[in-house]
């Protein structure tokens, strides 16, 4: 390939064909029931959403909060797709989805026929013409052991799903010790609120018991932008004396998503959730202190994004991930994707979806291909411009490194079970 024109063709065939590893959503297999969302309702109530609708009508969220599922989605249709002109990026969204399953995109009654769509479909097999339409070949869940509505289906033992991977997710042990730690006693374990060393050793083996009963795919937490380590404190200490031992016991990285500031505006609930810029001498003390633990890094704040890069050339177990929440929009997707390029080459995994709805991974995943198209295109034709032949094997396998294999790796997907 020698000029822009087949080199972008190449790209954008490529980026098409190879089916995705999303890394982290917050989509559930069936078999965990009613905690999967998806369908129209659930695709307008997402709370991208419903922080917009807030700007752009009289509705107080406390009203709001008062309705049924349905007449929310019917405020948020209303609001956003009737009255206005749904062009950010989360309405947009909607949109797209819409036009995948061939259902009208505007007017007030398209809500009903995309109701009537959805309320006709057979779950299983609606699931394979999602991932199909978004590309992807497997899903990876956020799955949380102490979720009243998610544990007992876990612990009554859940059969695996080819299509989905768990993840054990640490957010109410590690952020909320103090208000939950009774719920691991209750689960059988001799833990209090004061760590000690009998206490940080049952808290391994209920980590241990759910890797076992999960198979984990890695350990995840969401962290606020004044995350600090190490530092005297219960999050601290269950970090690098219960959390890291396990996950280098099972060969799994830990995730850290690092930069909400939660419940900056309660009213709103889940879309009351804010950004800080994170001091990432933390991120550098658990990449330096920990050399045999891996560290799958997600940032929240742009202003973090250069300095973020700078760190994961100095340490190999820190694997960059995605263009998280706020910064999933394509202007920033672009910015931070070129300039993880040009600093990390192909070693880092651009993007993962976030869906919290089934049916969002296909207008996620089809701008994450839109996006990524022309910003290789470029990498590839300054690279012939400067010297280098591109073949579409190499495309291919970058592509597939990007989008698959830097994952499997990272998170040992075909290591042997220990
Ligand atoms: O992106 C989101 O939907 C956020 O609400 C969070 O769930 C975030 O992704 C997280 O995993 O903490
Ligand atoms: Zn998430």
């Amino acid at each position: 390939m020698e000029n822009s024109g087949s080199i972008r063709q190449t790209v954008e065939q490529e980026l098409e064909n190879i089916r995705f590893i999303d890394i982290h959503t917050h989509l559930f297999k069936p078999s965990l029931g009613a905690l999967g969302l998806w369908g129209v309702d659930e695709l307008l109530t997402y709370h991208y959403l419903e922080a917009e609708l807030f700007r752009s009508c009289d509705l107080k969220p406390e009203q709001y909060w008062d309705l049924s599922k349905p007449q929310r989605a019917q405020a948020i249709w209303k609001t956003l797709f009737v009255e206005n002109t749904p062009v950010s990026e989360s309405a947009r969204g909607v949109v797209a989805v819409l036009n995948a399953f061939g259902l009208p995109t505007e007017g007030k009654e398209a809500l009903a026929e995309a109701r009537k769509f959805f309320a006709e479909q057979k779950l299983e097999e609606h699931i394979g013409r999602v991932f199909e339409l978004a590309g992807i070949s497997e899903a990876v869940m956020t799955n949380d052991p102490l979720d009243p509505n998610e544990a007992p289906l876990w612990e009554a033992g859940t059969s695996e799903h080819p299509l989905f991977h768990a993840v054990l997710r640490l957010d109410r042990i590690l952020e909320g010790w103090s208000e939950n730690w009774r719920h691991v006693e209750a689960k059988g374990y001799k833990v209090e609120a004061c760590l000690s060393g009998k206490v940080l050793a049952e808290v391994r083996r209920f980590l241990s018991d759910w890797c076992v009963r999960m198979r984990p795919v890695y350990m995840a937490v969401s962290l606020p932008d004044t995350f600090q380590f190490p530092e005297e404190s219960t999050r601290s200490h269950l970090l690098s004396n219960a959390v890291l031992p396990v996950c280098h016991e099972f060969r799994i990285p830990l995730s850290l998503m690092i930069g909400v500031r939660r419940q900056v505006n309660p009213a709103i609930r889940l879309a009351g959730d804010g950004v800080g810029k994170a001091d990432l001498r933390s991120l550098e003390n658990l990449c330096r202190n920990f050399p045999n633990n891996r560290f799958l890094v997600s940032l929240l704040s742009r202003e973090n994004q250069h300095e973020f890069c700078v760190l994961a050339r100095k340490f190999r177990n820190l694997m960059p991930f995605g263009c998280w929440w706020f910064l999933n929009n394509p202007s920033i997707v672009e910015e931070i994707t070129r300039e993880r390029i040009e600093m990390l080459g192909m070693s880092f995994i651009p993007q993962h979806s976030d869906a919290r709805v089934l049916e969002q991974v296909i207008y996620k995943w089809r701008n994450t291909r839109r996006t990524l198209a022309p910003i290789l295109a470029n990498t590839y034709s300054l690279l012939v411009e400067d010297g280098r032949t591109v073949t579409r094997e190499q495309v291919r396998a970058d592509i597939t490194r990007l989008f698959r294999k830097n994952f499997e790796n990272f998170a040992c997907i075909n290591c042997p079970i220990p």
